[in-house]
This record gives structure tokens, sequence and C-alpha cells, in this order.
């Protein structure tokens, strides 16, 4: 069940007279890393129902690593001749969508909805574009009438790991962010759960853990001795920087004269 909320960073009660401005997206009350993984075995014939009891968001539930048939709304079944396939299931206001697939590749497979916002936590639209500001010493004024006060996105919306550089309040949760299968951080939340198919499986209900990649799947950095060996040199300019360099501009222009005319007119389109 996909669900909105209004719930104040540090309160409890969720503001019901809320008409727009959600922050919270849940998926059966849980934000992603406390949602629960959806569990199945290799080969299992996976049905999920998903029904939109937001007020006001619709919802593009959308899957990894696997397409999926919309096999029933809320209305009634579809016959097998009229479902189609898909990745994403729209799921309006009040709407619900049946989707079935059959579970046939092994693996962590991401299954959240598709609005930007939706996977993330504690999102509001009362704040000022900060991006490239250079605030100065304005933090360390202001903590002496607000402690705890940072200004925040300077460089864009790279928050995953805010929550550790900022104390949250109590009955709160970060933006968005867990720890994922490389150690690395997961920068999702809200609206996000992952399926997790397994070969073996001890339970349905018991969460399998990240899954085990079977040795040569899994990208490696590529060491110095890889690099030398391909002809790859990591300092060096990249294609753009060449094109914007002063001294490269004089022959791209004299290439551009050069063109036929054809292949001229054809430019600006
Ligand atoms: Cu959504």
């Amino acid at each position: 069940m996909l669900s909105e909320w209004d719930i104040k960073v540090g309160t409890a009660r969720p503001n019901t007279l809320q008409m727009t401005d959600f922050n919270i997206l849940t998926m059966n009350g849980k934000v992603f890393p406390s949602t629960g993984p959806l569990v199945c075995k290799t080969g299992d014939k996976v049905r999920i129902r998903l029904g939109n009891l937001g007020a006001m968001d619709h919802h593009p539930i959308h899957i990894h690593g696997y397409y999926f048939r919309i096999t029933a709304t809320d209305g009634e079944d579809i016959p097998l001749s009229a479902q189609w396939p898909e990745t994403t299931a729209l799921v309006a206001v009040g709407q619900t969508r049946t989707i079935e697939f059959i579970a046939d590749a092994p693996g962590d497979w991401a299954f959240h909805c598709h609005m930007t916002h939706h996977v993330m936590n504690q999102m509001g639209h009362e704040f000022p574009n900060m991006v490239g500001m250079q605030p100065g010493d304005v933090d360390k004024k202001l903590q002496s009438l607000l402690p705890g006060y940072m200004t925040m996105g300077q460089t864009g919306m790279d928050m995953g790991n805010m929550a550790e550089m900022m104390p949250m309040p109590a009955n709160s949760i970060p933006m968005k962010g867990a720890v994922g299968a490389f150690g690395d951080n997961i920068t999702m939340g809200g609206m996000f759960t992952i399926v997790k198919v397994r070969d073996r499986l001890a339970s349905y209900d018991q969460d399998p853990g990240w899954y085990q990649h079977p040795p040569g799947t899994v990208a490696l950095t590529a060491s110095a001795e890889d690099l030398a060996r391909d002809g790859i040199d990591v300092n060096a300019p990249t294609p753009r920087a060449v094109a914007s360099a002063p001294h490269a501009a004089a022959p791209q222009r004299a290439r551009a004269g050069a063109m036929p005319p054809a292949m001229k007119a054809h430019h600006g389109h």
C-alpha cells in the first residue's frame, strides 16, 4: 500500500490539513530501509498488488531487472490477450494495479516509485535555491542563536551522508541512505524496497541478506597494470576539455568551414 504523509521533523502526528506538500512517502507504512524486502524463490510466479492510498500523488512504481505484466486493475482481472508488458506501473490516487512476473533472475532488484522526491524523506519546498552559494561564516554566526544550524544545498542534492554530519531531531529519519551490499551508501529512502530472488530460501518471511554475486560477475576497480595494458591514461584531458581549450578551438572552426554545404544545412536542426 502506497501512502503519503506530512509529518514535520521531530513531530509524531501527521498534519491532516496538508494538501500538496507531503514529506514522507511510504510502502506499507514504512520508508526504506525499513521497508521489508519482497522475498521470492527463483522460478516463482510473483504477483504484487499495488494500491495508492495517497491523497494527491500518483506513483509510477518501477522494477529493475524484470518486466512485468499488468494483470488486473481495481475493476477486474485483465484477460491474458489484453495484458501488457511494463517496467513501471502508474498507480493513480485511489487505484490498484496488479502486476505479475516470473522471478527467473536471482539477485537484488530495486522496486520503487519513480518520482524522484518519493524516494527521499523529509522533503520540502520552503527553501531558497542555494546551489553555488558561498555561505562564509554564516553557520558560525547562526549557531549562537540556533545550535546545530547548518547551511545546505550549495553543492546540489548530494546529501546521502548528511545524517552523519548533522545531528537529527528525535522521532525523525534521514533524508535518504542505507548501507548497501558493497559497503557503499544507497542514496534512496521513502517509497523504495528490494525484490530479493534466491535459488535457495530459508523462509519467505526472513530477509536473506544481500545477494552473493557469483565470482566474476561484479565489476572491479581497474589496477594500474590493467589500465596500462589497455592504453588508458586517466590523467589525459577529456575530449570536452580539449575542445574548450583555446588552442584547440581554431582547428575545430577550420573543420566546420571545410564541411560540404549539405552537411552545413543540417546544422541547427
Ligand atoms: Cu510516488
